[in-house]
């Protein structure tokens, strides 16, 4: 596989600095190292620039730091694109907002393919707040009401020429929503697996059935990874912990049923936060999560096949 790393430096979408890390924060764990030693052919493009500012405003007083965040979104829409040509690439965040662009980007690249785009969005929040109804006016939290086509973000995030199908979302790891986000995912056609129904199926069942779907329509499919997903008592270093996340194992077992799935074909690894983290444990975490998204695994075994 010809991995492409891509480091996009944006904290502005989160109500708090140190994400501008993440990028170096993988690095230092060894990610770009723990691929070539699985056998894959990897490129470090280094960390995006955002593109020249545009003049952008929005009636919603409370949005924090808009002309910087979408000056990200504009540069990494058209990279995201461009680099989605040429084998997987892996966006390392950055906070969360950097999922508009590249999933916008990756998605325009599938329509030019002519394959439905799937995401599974991996995170314990499910970011589908407009830029109305954020009340934080924390842009990470809007990724994916963008990409879906959730009206509002025109004239002001990237032009979106594909949206994705909410119905091709699957989120996993839910358990922080706020009220409006609650109603619109409800009209909305997105598969909502919260915590409790992890708890209830067992994750495995759950990521299966999506993963059968996906492999039945002959999709893309790319993997929206928030640090925060996991428990913060194995991945501190994130900025909004939220209790009650996937395990370690519950994490691992993700990321290997993704590699069997051979599937994805685009990743965000995002929110990673390393002035928050403990001695680098979330980044290495991320780091081990992605080696086993990428092949490397305990034991061999027959592997399952989708669709
Ligand atoms: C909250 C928290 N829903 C907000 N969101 C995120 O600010 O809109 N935290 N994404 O990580
Ligand atoms: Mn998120
Ligand atoms: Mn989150
Ligand atoms: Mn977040």
């Amino acid at each position: 596989m010809h991995c492409t790393l891509l480091g996009v430096p944006v904290q502005s979408g989160s109500g708090r600095k140190g994400c501008n890390m993440g990028p170096n924060g993988l690095r230092a764990a060894g990610l770009g190292e723990a691929l070539a030693g699985l056998g894959h052919d990897v490129v470090d493009l280094g960390d995006l620039e955002p593109a020249p500012r545009r003049a952008v405003s929005h009636p919603n007083a409370k949005l924090k730091a808009l002309g910087e965040t979408v000056s990200w979104l504009d540069a990494l829409y058209d990279k995201a694109f461009e680099i989605s040509g040429n084998g997987l690439p892996i966006f390392m965040g950055g906070d969360h907002v950097m999922a508009a662009a590249s999933v916008a980007g990756v998605s325009r690249r599938a329509k030019e393919q002519g394959r439905p785009l799937f995401v599974l969005w991996l995170d314990a929040h499910p970011d589908f707040h407009t830029l109305e109804s954020t009340e934080s006016g924390n842009l990470h939290g809007t990724p994916a009401a963008y990409f879906t086509g959730r009206p509002g973000f025109g004239g002001i995030f990237p032009p979106l020429d594909a949206p994705v199908d909410p119905r091709n979302v699957c989120m996993l790891g839910i358990r922080s929503v706020d009220p409006p986000e609650r109603a619109a995912l409800k009209e909305s056609g997105v598969t909502v697996h919260d915590m409790r129904a992890i708890d209830e199926s067992g994750i495995a069942a759950l990521l299966s059935s999506f993963l059968d779907t996906v492999a039945a329509e002959d999709g893309m499919l790319h993997v929206s990874f928030d640090v925060d997903f996991l428990d913060p008592s194995v991945a501190p270093g994130v900025g909004t912990t939220v209790p009650g996340g996937a395990t370690f194992r519950e994490a691992h077992l993700v990321m290997e049923m993704l590699h069997d799935s051979e599937l994805v074909t685009s990743l965000d690894l995002v929110e990673l936060n390393p002035f928050l983290d403990e001695r680098g444990k979330a980044a290495i975490l991320m780091t081990d999560l992605t080696a086993s998204l990428f092949g490397r695994r305990v034991m061999d075994r027959p592997t399952r096949s989708y669709g």
